[in-house]
């Protein structure tokens, strides 16, 4: 069904694998077009609580499709960054958590793919990078954005500037990534998270993923307020009735996303 990408689902977790492994995985307009369709499908499929994002092979993504880039005219390449960026925000704002597992180079594009997934865990072999600037552009799907707001003015700006390629323990120390693991250990690192999320309450996991996305560059008071709102729907729900019953009657919670 897809050209560029593999997916499956199981135990209420989808597995999308980014597959063009000759091309280090780069984000051709067609892989863009396929993550739109893929996570549009996972947004509205009731079944899926948690999606992992990975990538066949070294890479993760390379980036944009250098290839496909060089031709393109200055139109073309503008109306692409604005299709490229709201895929990827779709993709942070989607009700559902998304779990990047970085399987090797993420750059460019791919580290700001990376990004705009909810949580990053990286593989020992992962290394991370913003090299646009070596190609006479700045990074354009949310680096400039996304990078600093993760790692600090500081850091995003040696990235950025530099494009020095950073290895995943440099990345956990400065926040890009949660957890380092063995390759080997990727998948299963990120299927236990996976699994921890789908038992508690979507409607939670949902709104506590909209506060944070909505409230974090907010002033504090504007940022509480929101989250105000988000709680009171959580707590609106049946949902909440079930889970604190079942705290107290010292049972697993059955929610039922009411
Ligand atoms: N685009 C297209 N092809 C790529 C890309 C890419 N980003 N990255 C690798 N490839 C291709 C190579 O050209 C090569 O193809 P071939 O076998 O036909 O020669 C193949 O993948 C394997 O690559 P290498 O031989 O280079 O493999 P190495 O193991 O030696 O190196 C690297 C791996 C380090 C990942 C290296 O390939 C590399 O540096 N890649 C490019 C990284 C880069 O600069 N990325 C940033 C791209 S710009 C960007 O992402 C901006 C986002 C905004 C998009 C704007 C849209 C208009």
């Amino acid at each position: 069904m897809y050209e560029t990408l593999r997916y499956e689902t199981k135990e209420q977790i989808a597995y999308v694998t980014i597959d063009r492994p000759k091309a280090m995985n780069a984000l051709s307009t067609e892989v863009l077009d396929e993550l739109q369709s893929v996570f549009q499908t996972i947004d509205s499929d009731p079944e899926i609580r948690v999606a992992i994002l990975t990538g066949e092979g070294k890479a993760f993504v390379a980036g944009a499709d250098i290839a496909q880039m060089v031709k393109m005219t200055g139109v073309e390449g503008y109306e692409t960054i604005r299709r490229g960026s709201q895929i990827i925000t779709a993709i942070e704002s989607m009700g559902k958590p998304v779990i990047a597992a970085i399987n090797g180079f993420a750059l460019g594009g791919g580290c700001e793919l990376a990004m705009a997934c909810d949580i990053r865990i990286a593989s020992e072999k992962a290394q991370f990078g913003q090299p646009e600037a070596g190609l006479g552009i700045i990074p354009g799907f949310g680096g400039t954005q996304r990078l600093p707001r993760l790692a600090g003015k500081g850091m995003a700006k040696y990235m950025i500037l530099t494009g020095d390629y950073i290895k995943a323990d440099e990345a956990l120390r400065i926040g890009l990534v949660e957890k380092v693991v063995a390759p080997e250990e990727l998948i299963p690192t990120c299927e236990k998270i996976a699994k921890k999320i789908i038992k508690n309450a979507p409607i939670a996991v949902k709104g506590a993923k909209a506060a944070i996305n909505n409230g974090i560059m907010l002033d504090t008071a504007t940022a509480v307020a929101l989250e105000s709102e988000a709680f009171g729907v959580s707590f609106g729900s049946d949902d909440r009735i079930e889970g604190m019953t079942a705290f107290l009657e010292k049972r697993a919670a059955d929610f039922k996303n009411k």
